[in-house]
């Protein structure tokens, strides 16, 4: 599909994205983005009220005449008029998905399956495990979690967000294996006691079992997230109580076992779709970082050959790619959101407010503050801009998420 000029002149700009913009909504049919068909792969249409990006390399003077690569000679056409050799093609994606993330994130290890469950190819930014985060909180506008996903200049905050914009853009194979039975709501439902309480009682486990071996700055970062403001004696309180945690633990991964004692190969069914991921990152952090986390598995068979088959799914294809690269591609991209209003939304936010999104639990985290882009009772996407990225739809999940309006 034709992209729009990066860096033509604005009103020739402007009349292209509404060019596109209306080819668009002529082949959708509709405007919005939440609970639409999957968009496919991502294409670049400027929006009406798009901010310029920031460009790359500024013009300087007269622009130059295209060269021929070394070694190259300039063609020649029929005409006999000497023509510029083709640029190179671009190597780079805007399209291509990019997870901010390191290797021992379990939330990353949720996503990591999810894309291997689609086989997907996708980039790797590796960020920072501790703040600051220079790199990644440009295009989150402060959200420092991980992991997060960037496709163009669109970011995607939270694994929920995540997971069903992948399930959005690719269906092909369904994260809802079963759908005939089972439509998109129970898995989602489901993923709600794995990642929130399930999670914080697996997280508080690794920490507390860490007793004193946590370094100080990493105790005192994660203990304000996970323990809440009073973390020191929290964190205390979970390490005289492991056992207690132990024995919530075991029982959770009980019912696992027991679900996973029928003749299915994953939890819905016989192909594994989002609640396997979800229910995998827990086995996947326990086991490695808690020390008695084997033992603590040993006594479920059946969990222990789904956590077999799982991790044979493995993460898809990925390469590297550095964070100035990733920047350089929200700049470069426009989002692919279009706006969305919802008039049944209950905080009657509506595009053009702004607003600030904040997780729902005590982590001390500061709200991302954006214009409302497009809301729907499972998203929130924000436009915001920052000199290293030009303008980008922020994107969050309704639910474990408080909205404040300015
Ligand atoms: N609800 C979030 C939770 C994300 C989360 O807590 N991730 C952990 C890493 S596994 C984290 O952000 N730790 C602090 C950090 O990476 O700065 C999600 O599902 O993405």
């Amino acid at each position: 599909m034709a992209k729009p000029p990066l860096r033509g002149n604005k009103v020739a700009r402007r009349l292209f994205a509404y060019f596109l913009v209306f080819l668009k909504s002529k082949a959708a049919g509709r405007a919005c983005h939440a609970r639409q068909p999957p968009a496919g792969h991502a294409t670049h249409v400027s929006r009406p009220h798009d901010k310029p990006k920031r460009q790359q390399h500024p013009p300087q003077g007269k622009e130059k005449q295209p060269t021929s690569p070394p070694g190259e000679k300039p063609r020649r056409e029929k005409s006999g008029m000497i023509q510029p050799p083709k640029p190179p093609k671009k190597t780079r994606s805007m399209s291509e998905i990019i997870l901010h993330q390191y290797p021992q994130s379990p939330v990353a290890e949720k996503v990591r399956v999810g894309f291997g469950i689609k086989n997907l190819t996708w980039r790797s930014v590796e960020i920072p495990r501790l703040p600051p985060k220079p790199d990644l909180v440009p295009l989150t506008g402060g959200y420092r979690r991980t992991p997060v996903m960037q496709i163009g200049a669109d970011i995607y905050c939270d694994s929920q967000c995540i997971l069903r914009e992948l399930e959005r853009r690719y269906p092909t194979p369904s994260y809802y294996p079963a759908s005939e039975h089972l439509s998109g709501g129970l898995p989602w439902a489901i993923t709600r006691w794995t990642d929130d309480r399930f999670f914080a009682q697996t997280i508080k486990i690794v920490l507390a079992g860490a007793g004193d071996n946590l370094p100080a700055d990493f105790a005192e970062d994660r203990g304000r997230l996970y323990f809440g403001a009073d973390w020191q004696t929290e964190l205390k309180a979970a390490q005289l109580e492991l056992q207690h945690y132990a024995a919530q633990l075991r029982g959770q991964f009980a019912w696992l076992n027991d679900w996973l004692a029928g003749s299915r190969n994953f939890l819905l069914g016989d192909q594994p779709g989002v609640v396997d991921a979800c229910a995998y990152h827990l086995v996947w952090f326990i086991r490695g970082r808690w020390d008695s986390g084997a033992k603590l598995l040993s006594e479920f068979p059946h969990l222990l050959e789904w956590e077999a088959r799982v991790k044979a799914i493995g993460h898809g294809t990925n390469t590297d790619l550095s964070a100035t690269e990733a920047l350089d591609i929200a700049n470069n991209s426009t989002t692919v959101t279009p706006e969305c209003s919802d008039d049944n939304d209950p905080q009657q936010l509506t595009p053009g407010m702004e607003i600030g999104i904040a997780p729902d639990i005590d982590g001390g985290e500061l709200a991302v503050t954006g214009i409302v882009h497009a809301v729907s009772c499972d998203s929130i996407s924000v436009l915001r801009e920052s000199p290293e990225t030009g303008q980008v739809c922020v994107h969050f999940p309704r639910v474990g998420y408080r909205i404040s309006v300015a």
